[in-house]
């Protein structure tokens, strides 16, 4: 894929729609012009291990090495660690691959010694071969609490143990005033050309991001490009519950109602061909519409997508300020 003008790129991403759009900008990009900036907020302990399913989502698929299927975890894993928990009597719900395991294990002895989760993640991202900087939205331990009429659930509780099915009547995230933005998002933020928020559930994927104290400054002062892509298309989310919590929560249930929650922040959405009619009603939130084919294939159909998101971005006029 040929590589577009712009020089400085970040990313805003979580769960699997982020990190396949997250593999077509480092592939449509020069090296080094990408960072990533991951969402931390459904992180959780397990066994005694910290799990960051975010951030391994989208090492994983920068290095090449998910499973295509689920998007998550490591392609061709095996599970006999969780086979062994569960001859102990207790209930594997939460699939660990062995493989997978390892980067658990070894990112808890990281930061049981004091390292922060930013250098660890630095540090797995150079030994599975990846280029594109990957920085957790923050350092400090934050934790997505879903408000349901069954009571407030555990992110993970709620995602995997419940399957999504609770109606959600808010989202709120824990420890989040105390958060400080991890080394280098700020800085990254303020030199962008582009920033793209990725096809991630506005909820629990890229609010926490922005609500890290500092962070929605520095991104709504970037004088970079702001293009988000819709993770609705037809009505539905790609994966996941963000369809059902767009409607439990009161917006309207397409592409126009995630383009409605950035309205004010963004330049331009990006909307799938089968939502074409819609483009009216996300220009008339004050922002433009690119209307492609945003639901990704394998890897040459997420850099065809970044590529013309990128390319889309590029012909917005520099503001005042841009380092582009
Ligand atoms: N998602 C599931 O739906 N079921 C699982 O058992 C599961 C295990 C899992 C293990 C490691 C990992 O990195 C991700 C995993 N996910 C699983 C995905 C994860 O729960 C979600 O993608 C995110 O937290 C939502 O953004």
């Amino acid at each position: 894929m040929e590589s577009t003008p712009s020089r400085n790129v970040v990313a805003l991403a979580g769960g699997v729609g982020g990190a396949k759009l997250a593999q077509g900008l480092a592939r449509a990009l020069p090296p080094g012009a990408l960072t990533v900036v991951v969402n931390t907020a459904d992180d959780f302990d397990l066994y005694g291990l910290r799990i960051c399913p975010d951030l391994d989502t989208v090492l994983y698929t920068l290095g090449g090495l998910a499973d295509p299927t689920q998007g998550w975890g490591i392609a061709g894993d095996t599970t006999n660690t969780l086979e062994g928990i569960a001859r102990y009597g207790l209930d594997p719900w939460f699939k660990l691959g062995d493989r997978d395991f390892a980067t658990h294990i070894l990112r808890t002895e990281r930061l049981r010694s004091g390292a922060p989760l930013s250098a660890i993640m630095a540090e797995l991202a150079v030994a599975l071969g990846v280029s594109a900087r990957v920085l957790p939205m923050s350092d400090d331990p934050v934790a997505t609490i879903v408000e349901t009429a069954e009571g407030d659930l555990a992110f993970q509780d709620y995602f995997v143990a419940r399957r999504q099915q609770d109606d959600v009547t808010g989202v709120r995230f824990a420890e989040i005033t105390s958060a400080r933005p991890a080394p280098g998002v700020l800085q990254a933020l303020a030199a962008a050309q582009t920033i793209v928020i990725c096809p991630s559930n506005p909820f629990v994927s890229v609010a926490p991001i922005l609500a890290v104290p500092g962070l929605r400054g520095a991104f709504e002062r970037s004088a970079a490009v702001k293009i988000a892509v819709s993770p609705i298309v037809g009505g539905a989310a790609i994966k996941g519950p963000a369809a059902k919590m767009l409607a439990s929560l009161g917006h309207r249930v397409d592409a126009a109602g995630v383009a409605a929650l950035y309205s004010g922040s963004i330049d331009g959405f990006v909307l799938d061909e089968q939502d074409a009619t819609l483009a009216s009603a996300v220009e008339s939130l004050g922002m433009a519409a690119l209307v492609t084919r945003t639901v990704m294939g394998g890897p040459e159909d997420r850099a065809r997508l970044a590529g013309e998101t990128l390319a889309w971005a590029a012909g917005f006029p520099a503001r005042a300020g841009s380092a582009g």
